[in-house]
């Protein structure tokens, strides 16, 4: 993947920052070195955030805090873990943090992920708490802090940390004892549980996780529900913590936390670039060409196998439409994009077994010598390829049973540039509460389900065009550098008000 020539940024973080250091911290590093066979190669993880985010690091000249996942990882490393990136441009710093195995286990796979993860998302069935994990994940939490605040300290200024995600709910916390000064914000990128679901990992447990989060200044969810959970619980578990729901704040310590909503985005330009190059044309036409012909139509979907996603419900519903509705066999062929994901975990490997399964089944009893209903892609493909898939679609299903915002029903409104598909959307991510014009469906009703797809697919060409209009003119609106402006205007805003309040208590 293309290290250098990324876009430069839209949002100019310089402005916001002033002379202030940038320090950001997520599980994932954006640069990956690996031992490839002619040397070390350099690797850059596909995904939102880091494409958004690395051009906007190039201009800070900060500190990107990160785990060493590459192989080579070690070998381009200072004695602290720090390596100038991008390679040969040497724009910001890239701290790596070192995980062995055991830590990996414990932290990612254990607690972020079979823990939290599930927890979060309401499906407790797979939430399993191990005292080893949790263990494991408060040492590398504060590892990471150590790092930070090592990074704070290298500064002769005042400095800004921004935490991503879930992997981090105790790393504020201890950071703040670090360094009780450093402003610290976090994006949590998934839903945040009601207390009767948070309160399921063991008592001392889901406090310590409130607490940890509450070393922030500012915590920014999605949606406002994931906000009000969160505030919520920490009235029902930390007692001595003053909630005010109406301003969305809590003091905590004899210190301010702001709490706010600020939706992720997509890069919508990329997209349609990606969606409108000649090259896209003509894999849209070789695509509408072989699937949706005439009145055939197509319909697309775009996962990780993750047990959120919905995807045996997505089956479930395809089987009874197609099972109800024989005149659609052969006139509505459904392609899905399913990536493997986490499948060092036996719910993710056993999910993907399943769906596979299901897969073969539906095309054995539909399937024609002629046509075979659900055209399945069981691998990561390159964005462009999804940008053309995306486009090519009549309609795009999206049934995440929960999800924080999820990305792909944004992605295949940027890429729909000829307005000619409906998307059918999940009431249970935080894209259906922002997204005006989709088809609404509940995942766990198969036959309000298959009805949706139904509207779908009966919708009519002006219905579907005047709904993608105005979705994509939204989504023109609020892209990942709203996104990025919103939260920094936030966090600098707050940041400027606690100055003026020391300054004022000195001068007293
Ligand atoms: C978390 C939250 C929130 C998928 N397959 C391929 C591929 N993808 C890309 C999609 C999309 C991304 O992966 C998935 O994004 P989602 O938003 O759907 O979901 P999560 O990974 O669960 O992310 C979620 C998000 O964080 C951001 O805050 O929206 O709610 O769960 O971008 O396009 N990309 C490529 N090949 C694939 O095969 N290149």
């Amino acid at each position: 993947m293309a290290v250098a020539g990324l876009p430069l940024p839209m949002v100019d973080i310089a402005h916001y920052l002033d002379d202030c250091k940038f320090i950001l911290v997520s599980n994932r590093e954006p640069y990956e070195h690996m031992r490839g066979a002619t040397g070390v190669e350099v690797k850059q993880p596909a995904g939102g955030l880091v494409s958004a985010l690395d051009p906007t690091m190039r201009r800070t000249h900060g500190t990107w805090v990160a785990w060493g996942s590459g192989t080579a990882d070690r070998d381009v490393t200072d004695e602290a873990g720090r390596v100038a990136v991008p390679p040969d441009e040497n724009c910001y710093t890239l701290r790596r943090v070192w995980l062995d195995d055991a830590d990996v286990n414990g932290y990612y796979h254990g607690f972020a992920n079979q823990a939290l993860w599930p927890l979060c998302h309401m499906l407790i069935q797979h939430f399993e708490f191990r005292t080893e994990y949790w263990e494991r994940y408060r040492t590398v939490n504060l590892r990471f802090a150590h790092a930070v605040a090592d990074e704070a300290e290298r500064c002769s200024g005042r400095a800004m940390a921004w935490i991503q995600d879930y992997h981090f709910a105790l790393a504020a916390e201890y950071l703040r004892a670090m360094r009780p000064s450093l402003f610290i914000h976090q994006f949590w990128h998934i839903p945040f549980p009601p207390a009767d679901i948070l309160r399921l990992l063991p008592d001392g447990t889901h406090q310590a996780v409130l607490r940890g989060l509450l070393g922030n200044d500012l915590i920014e969810f999605q949606i406002d529900r994931y906000a009000a959970n969160f505030l919520d619980c920490v009235e029902k578990f930390v007692p001595e913590a003053r909630v005010d729901h109406a301003r969305q704040t809590i003091v905590f310590r004899d210190r301010l936390v702001a709490v706010g909503a600020f939706p992720i985005s997509i890069d919508v330009e990329r997209f349609e670039q990606m969606a409108a190059s000649p090259e896209s044309e003509a894999r849209v036409a070789t695509l509408r060409d072989r699937y949706a012909k005439g009145t055939r139509q197509l319909g697309v979907c775009v996962d990780r196998i993750d047990y959120t996603k919905g995807i045996p419900e997505r089956l479930h519903a395809l089987e009874t439409l197609w099972t109800e509705s024989p005149e659609l066999r052969e006139r509505f062929t459904f392609l899905f994009v399913c990536t493997p994901s986490r499948t060092d975990l036996p719910a993710y490997a056993m999910l993907e077994r399943e769906v596979l399964q299901s897969v073969m089944a539906i095309n054995t009893q539909f399937g024609t010598p002629d046509w075979t209903p659900i055209v399945f892609i069981n691998e990561n493909v390159d964005s462009d390829l999804l940008a053309n898939v995306y486009r090519a679609a009549d309609l795009c299903i999206v049934s995440s049973l929960q999800d924080g915002m999820n990305l792909v029903a944004k992605e295949f409104v940027a890429c729909q540039l000829d307005e000619r598909g409906a998307l059918i959307l999940s009431r249970f991510t935080g894209s259906a509460e922002e997204i005006e014009g989709a088809i609404l469906i509940n995942p766990f009703n198969v036959d309000g389900f298959v009805a949706g797809i139904r509207t779908a697919l009966g919708m009519s060409p002006e219905e579907r065009k005047r709904r993608m209009h105005r979705m994509r003119r939204d989504l023109h609106n609020s892209t990942i550098f709203d996104w990025l402006d919103s939260i920094l205007a936030r966090a600098t805003g707050i940041m400027g008000a606690q100055r003026i309040a020391q300054r004022q208590v000195a001068a007293v």
